[in-house]
């Protein structure tokens, strides 16, 4: 059994955001205004095809949208309104599959593991969806797999404790892989329903981090282990530098499915589906507050409407 330092935390506070995800969504939404002013037109107008062709590359939905979006346009006019077809052509290039999966093989403990350049949002993101899997009905075990500063074990058991989930954590320097393996054990021994590994997003020394990342994945998929979700998580506000971080730990990590985080605190949503589109890897979650609560499932046409609904 690994030895388990608990010291005293002091809890996260709930925030609870009554607001919609348009309200949420607010920078978005505003650089989308100019596209919900348009009328419909059979035709639209070449002045019209420019607001929109800005509007779409300011909100960084990317090249391929966007042309996609104006051919469309060009092609059928907007009978129903510009908005409308802009919306229509978004939610065509949001098709993934985006469910997610809880269940390993018989007798093995599924494991979802985290990755991401540091300060993105895992060790959030753990916490939100520790809780989202407790008011599911699971039991969660949270293995404290960032071992580069002791603050890192620190912050994940505060939401341990928050949420009720049980945790296993080591001091800082420690093998992340020997932490992750050790959760696992103790998650299966006490027949815990999904353990949530989290990851550093930096090495004090010159080890590769993605060599790291795959070693931790694969002490995780090792029986009675079993990976079932890897979730590359993103930061919305950095824009396209999240697209050149994600290509570097696709290959490295096997990455499943994509959390994009501080959603709320971008006008450049769009770049979910320049995410989608280019990594050809589904968003499954987003973040939109830094509460507890401040996690959704991603929903494309719920998306979409925050953005150019009435
Ligand atoms: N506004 C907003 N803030 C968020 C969101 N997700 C995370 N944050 C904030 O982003 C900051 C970094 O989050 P962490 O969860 O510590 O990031 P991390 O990836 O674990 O970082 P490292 O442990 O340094 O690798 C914190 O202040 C979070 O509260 C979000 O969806 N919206
Ligand atoms: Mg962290």
């Amino acid at each position: 059994m690994p030895s388990v330092l608990v010291t005293e935390s002091t809890p996260i506070p709930t925030l609870v955001d009554e607001r919609s995800l348009a309200q949420r969504l607010a920078p978005s939404r505003g650089v989308f205004e100019r596209v919900r002013a348009l009328g419909n037109e059979r035709e639209v107008s070449s002045e019209q095809l420019d607001v929109v062709e800005e509007v779409l590359l300011r909100s960084d939905v990317g090249v391929l949208t966007t042309n996609a979006v104006l051919e469309e346009l060009r092609t059928n006019g907007a009978p129903e309104g510009v908005a409308a077809a802009v919306r229509s052509t978004m939610l065509n290039s949001l098709r993934a599959d985006r469910t997610t999966s809880t269940m390993a093989e018989a007798g093995r403990v599924p494991v979802w593991l985290f990755v991401g350049v540091n300060g993105v949002g895992k060790t959030t993101t753990i916490g939100k969806l520790a809780q989202r899997h407790h008011d599911q009905g699971r039991s969660v075990l949270l293995a404290a797999g960032d071992t580069f500063r002791a603050a890192a074990a620190d912050q994940l058991e505060q939401w341990a404790t928050r949420t009720g989930s049980d945790i296993v954590r080591a001091n800082e320097g420690a093998d992340p892989g020997s932490v992750v393996h050790d959760a696992i054990g103790r998650a299966s021994a006490r027949g815990v329903d999904i353990v949530l590994a989290d990851t550093a997003g930096r090495r004090a020394n010159s080890t590769n981090l993605l060599d790291e990342l795959s070693k931790v994945r694969r002490v995780a998929d090792r029986a009675p282990g079993q990976v079932v979700e890897t979730l590359l998580v993103l930061d919305a506000t950095t824009g396209q530098n999240a697209l050149s971080q994600a290509r570097e730990f696709l290959g490295a990590a096997g990455v499943t499915g994509i959390v994009l985080t501080k959603l709320d605190g971008t006008a450049r949503g769009g770049i979910v589906i320049a995410i989608e589109r280019e990594l050809e890897i589904p968003v499954k979650f987003v973040g939109v507050g830094e509460g507890v609560d401040d996690l959704i499932v991603f929903s494309p046409a719920e998306f979409v409407d925050s953005l150019l609904g009435a």
